[in-house]
């Protein structure tokens, strides 16, 4: 008999003997009595009252690093890759890329980290940064990011945090608004701040990360601007030659100063403080099981998002180690790497990773794609082996985790594992839902749990956490120890906290994790922040959510995303797009809803090799893809599969748009239209698509 069915038969076998027992629910949030607007609300099943600091004694962020520091002394902390070559490749189209060898991980230890941190913070004084005056750092993801945060919490220095994809405009605005006076950058973030350095009224300083090829930016900004320039290793040495006493600051002092990229207008600052991030730290040292000084962790998401910062923050924490990475190398066959050299995950072999929903589909589908690419006896096994273990972790929780999951890890899954290093053992997953199908599809070939979390940066990314052991999907768990969550009425969009099977309406977040505001914006803080009458803040996050009966939450809408029609109707813009991106024509949909016409319209991006596939069959010609998307024949045949995604779905007569736009260029993050994380920015393709909108209601 071929041993790998012998590998199968006794797996099932025993899986089967042991399904009976299964793992009884528990709950894992728990009503709670708060004050403020009336609702139902829930606290984590753990604690009774928010946490503050998990850290006895602690209460910033500058003491927690200090703290830790003189703890873990030699154990490394910050990793970096050395650069051993760079090379520009062509591919076939004319197109030339750069390709990267990158050697192994070399580590600061806490110790080394430590003293650079003190020195860098030393240096920005003596190079005449005033402690009241803030920073802006304006870099990639990699270790002087983080000693630059560490340093300037040592002075009491406020952190200005930007995002590297916001336009010119969002940059202009938030270093102006924070009156920045110094900027901590690298090469490509100098270039752009070159570019519009005659609107910085208020930057006195840059210092540059020194890179290969930086000349030439440095020498056009001293010939173009009032600069003063210096590198960073050259803070470095003036602190280290004239040290500055630490300045720490309070907990009530506002560390960094986050834009978030918003979906409209312009960037809001949030103000957190340093009892904020330490109040979701401390909560998420209780989510994920046993962080300590033998994880690695990978870093490359960007830090001027919170999820990322916080868990930078926590690894620094508890004596972990921070490998940096991008997510252009982070595998062998990522795009910059060179052909033959390992990626970052390779050569880090993480045993934790954060991650958005879209790189976690990216990897679900590269691997999906060489599966199949191999056909045959390996997909068959991959397919059976998939299928098993996706039954055991919805069922019984020893077949979950027993012994037929070492025989199916040993026979296939450890392929799939080694693209991560092979070593992850949690996965952190915000910023946007996650799809059910990728967290299954990742618990299963990575062997190892992802925590979803809900959160924004005005709460400081905390608000619920998915715990480890729950194997359920398409929820974001129970509130982090850190927050009350509540739901409130909103009568108008139909969803009450007395709805049956289970209490529905807006999230609103309570706790020491909600922030002060938004920085010099007073009336838009006073809109969506509350303080009730115990004195606890709460912030109206107007997503729409249920609580499940163990305490859990979902996200189910978005207030803004809801029209009411002319006809009193209520259209759910989010619910109609995702039930209608069903239709194998749409790359891309959004739907509009004028509140002045009874029906909606929707603007859809097409999936060009389906609209190209049914041209062909049907004899229609055109010159240009954008020709054909204008054919009247093309647009009733996407209508057509829309009504019948419309049917599938159960969508109601006065959701289904009456007439669609077809557009040919697809929607990314690059063109403005889409946020980093693929979310659709209504209020500028709206403006974008104004004329089309009108015609289509016309
Ligand atoms: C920290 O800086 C802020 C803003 O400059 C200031 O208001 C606060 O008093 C400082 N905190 C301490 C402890 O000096
Ligand atoms: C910068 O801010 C000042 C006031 O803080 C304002 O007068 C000026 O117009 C702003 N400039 C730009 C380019 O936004
Ligand atoms: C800067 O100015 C110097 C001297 O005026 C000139 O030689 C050099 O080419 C300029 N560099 C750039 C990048 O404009
Ligand atoms: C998993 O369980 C849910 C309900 O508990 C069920 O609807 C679903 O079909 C199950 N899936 C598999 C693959 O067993
Ligand atoms: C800014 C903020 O909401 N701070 C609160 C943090 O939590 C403590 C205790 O729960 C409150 O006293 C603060 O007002």
């Amino acid at each position: 008999m071929n041993p790998y069915f012998v590998g199968f038969l006794v797996p099932i076998v025993v899986s089967l003997l042991l399904q009976k027992r299964r793992k009884v629910g528990n709950k894992r949030g728990v009503p709670v009595d708060v004050g403020g607007e009336p609702g139902y609300a829930i606290r984590n099943h753990r604690f009774e009252h928010p946490v503050e600091t998990h850290w006895e004694g602690i209460t910033t962020l500058a003491e927690l690093f200090e703290k830790s520091c003189n703890e873990y002394l030699h154990m490394p902390l910050l990793g970096t890759r050395k650069l051993i070559s760079k090379e520009m490749e062509s591919s076939p189209d004319g197109r030339s890329f750069e390709k990267l060898h990158l050697g192994e991980y070399e580590w600061k230890c806490y110790a080394e980290a430590f003293k650079s941190v003190c020195n860098f913070s030393s240096g920005l004084i003596r190079s005449g940064h005033q402690n009241n005056e803030r920073v802006a750092v304006f870099a990639e993801t990699r270790a002087e990011w983080q000693i630059a945060l560490q340093a300037c919490f040592r002075q009491n220095i406020t952190v200005v945090t930007i995002y590297a994809s916001l336009g010119e405009e969002a940059l202009c605005h938030s270093l102006n608004e924070t009156e920045v006076t110094t900027v901590v950058c690298g090469q490509k973030e100098l270039k752009k701040l070159i570019d519009i350095s005659w609107q910085l009224d208020t930057v006195k300083r840059v210092i540059y990360i020194n890179e290969e090829g930086i000349s030439a930016e440095l020498s056009l900004a001293r010939n173009s601007t009032s600069w003063a320039l210096e590198s960073f290793d050259e803070i470095d040495r003036l602190g280290s030659e004239a040290p500055v006493d630490a300045s720490m600051p309070l907990p009530s002092d506002v560390a960094v100063i986050m834009y978030t990229s918003g979906s409209t207008g312009l960037p809001k600052g949030v103000m957190m403080t340093h009892r904020n991030v330490l109040a979701t730290l401390s909560a998420v040292m209780t989510v994920v099981p046993e962080l300590g000084r033998k994880d690695i962790y990978m870093a490359y998401l960007p830090l001027a998002h919170i999820l990322e910062l916080a868990a930078e923050a926590l690894m620094a924490a508890v004596g972990a180690s921070i490998g940096y990475g991008s997510a252009l190398t982070l595998t062998d066959t990522s795009s910059k790497i060179k052909k033959g050299t390992l990626g970052d995950a390779s050569a880090l072999k993480p045993t934790l990773m954060t991650a958005v929903p879209a790189i976690l589909d990216r990897v679900r589908d590269g691997v999906r794609k060489k599966v199949d690419a191999k056909g045959g006896v390996v997909k068959k096994l991959f397919n059976i082996g998939y299928n098993r273990r996706l039954s055991a972790i919805n069922g019984s929780w020893l077949g979950a985790w027993g012994v037929e999951k070492l025989l199916w890890d040993r026979l296939i899954f450890t392929n799939v594992r080694a693209i991560l290093g092979g070593k992850i053992r949690f996965v952190l997953s915000g910023g946007a839902p996650l799809s059910g199908d990728t967290q299954r599809f990742i618990n299963i070939c990575l062997g190892a749990p992802i925590g979803q979390g809900y959160g924004l940066t005005e709460t400081c990314a905390g608000a619920t956490f998915s715990e480890y052991d729950d194997t359920s999907v398409g929820r974001v768990g129970a509130p982090l120890p850190c927050s009350y969550i509540k739901l409130i009425d909103w009568a108008e969009g139909g969803y009450l906290t007395t709805d049956s099977p289970m209490p529905r309406g807006e999230i609103v977040i309570g706790g020491p994790n909600v922030t002060k505001g938004y920085f010099k914006n007073e009336a838009k803080t006073n809109e969506v922040y509350k303080e009730d009458e115990r004195g606890l803040r709460w912030f109206y996050s107007g997503d729409i959510g249920r609580f499940h009966p163990d305490g859990c939450l979902e996200i189910i809408d978005r207030k803004k995303d809801i029209v009411k029609l002319q006809n009193g109707e209520y259209v759910s813009l989010g619910k109609v797009e995702a039930a209608l991106a069903m239709s194998p024509y749409v790359e891309n949909i959004m739907v509009h809803a004028d509140p002045f016409h009874s029906y909606c319209v929707a603007l859809v991006v097409a999936a060009r090799n389906e609209l190209e596939k049914w041209a062909l069959q049907q004899g229609v010609t055109y010159t240009d893809f954008t020709e054909l998307c204008q054919n009247k024949e093309a647009v009733q045949e996407v209508l057509g599969s829309l009504a019948q995604a419309a049917k599938q779905t159960r969508l109601e007569k006065f959701e289904m748009p009456a007439k669609v736009k077809l557009i040919s260029d697809p929607w990314t993050p690059e063109s403005g239209l889409v946020t980093a994380a693929l979310k659709l920015k209504r209020e500028v393709l709206r403006k974008k698509y104004e004329d089309d909108l009108a015609q289509l209601y016309a």
